[in-house]
């Protein structure tokens, strides 16, 4: 059943209500009513699949009624781990129209973080696909499988199951339709970036989701004449819900999946399907912005388009802006909840220089010091934040939910921000102990605890450096342990091999490893893991300039 979660007070749930945020619509319910209003219109273009409304509202129902008989029950939880197929779309709106919990894992996910999503939530059902970027997902599903007793069924979308259950034969189970669940469940799970070792769950409603597309769709104009690209991995809160293809789908509009976010795959996808708006990461809008000076492919199509999920410099806006033409629009967004973007109609100084405002006029921001105090107005400070649609604790996380949100029901951001006197929010650093890299997020102290397994490895300590293309990397300084053979001859190479092999996404293997004989920064020693890393960060950026 739906474990315990802390939800909104009661007094603020019935303002959200009252102010019409909160509708009581589920999403199984939003899918119908479009697939009655949009009947033969597009949902969803992946390869040469091509869904209406209606299919996919078909296809959702035969997914919920072979988990229901399956033995799948409302409040249970499924990892869901696809690539920007089509059948994500109708694996995950079939659960959700079941009650069923889809925990949303990204296709670079290994085993460790697969084990760690499908014992933290008690899943008994993991979707995968068969192959994607040279990786098998039935290995992977295997590997999972036998640590994992609990693990009951691995279902795979796609032709070859191999020894699994193909989603095909799901499908085809003719039961009763299971009863709904209630708008105010929760609808999903969604995954942390991290900052405090492995990422934790976020909860996510059906009522304070929705309202998050629909704000989201308003801001950016989304109706059913919108086409979406989803060329990040659509797993992703940003690209699911910023608007995304959740939000495409709230509008009526058409979702194109691109395979890749790479020109090359989805330049002729945009001049195709004359696709109106995407999301992208800086480095990826950079390396857009490039491409599409001297493509042939008409990407005139392309009304919005969204550099989100870690800072934008003005620098790469204004190259963005010089190709593309006023059409950027920059999105400031956590999994947790809030949402920050650019107006479609702001200056050109705002989308350049800013990361926008917040969705909802009852987002509330306070900008505070360490020891959680106002700061005066336009100084950068740590940003606290609750509202209709920013979570008020994460999933089964007693000690993180402590330190995560504030007696009053802040989430702590980690963001250090400044708030313009004109509402935009400019971010201008961060404090929690994460990796930044390209939007994809590292969380040093994850890391640092499978360096620390290693035998020859004494004590590590992850930090971010600057990258020219992906804003940051990650650096692991490592004291090896010289008097064990194993530390004796280590080597970066094998370091990183290490990571890998313990079953980690590549994006959270060291960029860097540098060997160093301590970390004593000061005479008196005494320093916090976070004060230790900034030193070794800073000492390090002094020598790369000292070299330079
Ligand atoms: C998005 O979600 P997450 O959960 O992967 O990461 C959230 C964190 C933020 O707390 C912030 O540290 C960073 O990513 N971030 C940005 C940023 N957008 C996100 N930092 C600077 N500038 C930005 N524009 O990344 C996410 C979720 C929904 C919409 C957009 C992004």
């Amino acid at each position: 059943m739906i474990p315990a979660i802390q939800k909104w007070p009661e007094e603020l749930a019935a303002r959200y209500r009252e102010a019409g945020y909160w509708r009581g619509e589920t999403f199984g319910a939003m899918l119908r009513d479009r697939a009655g209003r949009f009947a033969d219109r597009t949902a969803i273009v992946a390869g040469d699949t091509r869904w209406t409304y209606a299919e996919l509202d078909a296809r959702a129902d035969a997914v919920a009624r072979g988990f229901a008989a399956l033995g799948f029950r409302a409040g249970e939880r499924v990892v869901v781990q696809l690539p920007n197929v089509a059948p994500f779309f109708s694996v995950v709106f079939g659960l959700f129209r079941a009650g069923i919990l889809p925990v949303f894992a990204l296709p670079a996910h290994r085993s460790t973080e697969i084990e760690h999503f499908l014992t933290r939530t008690e899943a008994r059902g993991y979707v995968i696909t068969d192959t994607f970027e040279g990786f098998d997902y039935r290995a992977l599903a295997a590997e999972v499988r036998a640590k994992v007793p609990a693990l009951g069924h691995v279902i795979v979308a796609a032709d070859d199951a191999g020894p699994f259950t193909p989603l095909a034969a799901v499908e085809k189970h003719d039961g009763p339709l299971p009863e709904g669940p209630l708008p105010s469940d929760v609808a999903f799970l969604q995954i942390s970036g991290g900052s405090t070792g492995l990422s934790k769950l976020i909860p996510r409603t059906h009522d304070d989701y929705i309202y998050s597309l629909r704000g989201s769709n308003e801001i950016c104009r989304m109706d059913e004449t919108s086409v979406y690209l989803g060329a990040l991995p659509i797993a992703h809160n940003y690209p699911m819900s910023s608007p995304g293809t959740f939000g495409t789908l709230h509008g009526g509009g058409t979702v194109v999946l691109s395979p890749s976010p790479a020109p090359d795959a989805a330049f002729p996808l945009i001049a195709r399907e004359k696709v109106t708006i995407t999301g992208l990461v800086p480095p990826l809008a950079l390396v857009w912005a490039d491409a599409a000076r001297t493509t042939t492919h008409d990407l005139s199509s392309l009304k919005v388009l969204q550099a989100g999920g870690a800072k934008l410099t003005p620098e790469v806006a204004r190259r963005i802006q010089a190709v593309f033409g006023p059409v950027l629009q920059q999105v400031f967004g956590m999994a947790e909840g809030l949402v920050n973007y650019t107006r479609l109609d702001d200056s050109e100084e705002v989308v350049t220089e800013t990361q926008g405002r917040p969705i909802s006029p009852d987002d509330e921001l306070l900008i505070v010091d360490d020891d959680d105090r106002p700061v005066a107005p336009g100084t950068p400070g740590n940003l606290l934040t609750r509202g209709p649609y920013t979570i008020r604790q994460y999933f089964n996380e007693p000690e993180a939910n402590a330190r995560s949100f504030t007696p009053e029901g802040y989430y702590r951001t980690g963001d250090i921000v400044l708030l313009r006197p004109d509402g935009n929010l400019v971010v201008q650093g961060r404090a929690k102990d994460q990796i930044n890299r390209g939007g994809e997020k590292v969380s040093a102290e994850e890391i640092e605890d499978h360096l620390l397994a290693h035998p020859g490895v004494f004590d590590a300590a992850v930090v971010s450096i600057p990258d020219p293309y992906l804003g940051e990397r990650s650096c692991a300084f490592v004291i090896p342990r010289k008097s064990v053979p194993e530390g004796a001859g280590l080597r970066p190479l094998a370091l990183k091999s290490w990571v890998r092999e313990r079953g980690l996404a590549a994006f959270k293997v060291p960029d860097r490893v540098v060997f160093v004989d301590s970390f004593h920064t000061t005479a008196v020693g005494k320093v916090s893991r976070k004060d230790l890393r900034a030193t070794l960060r800073q000492r390090l950026l002094e020598a790369d300039a000292a070299e330079a």
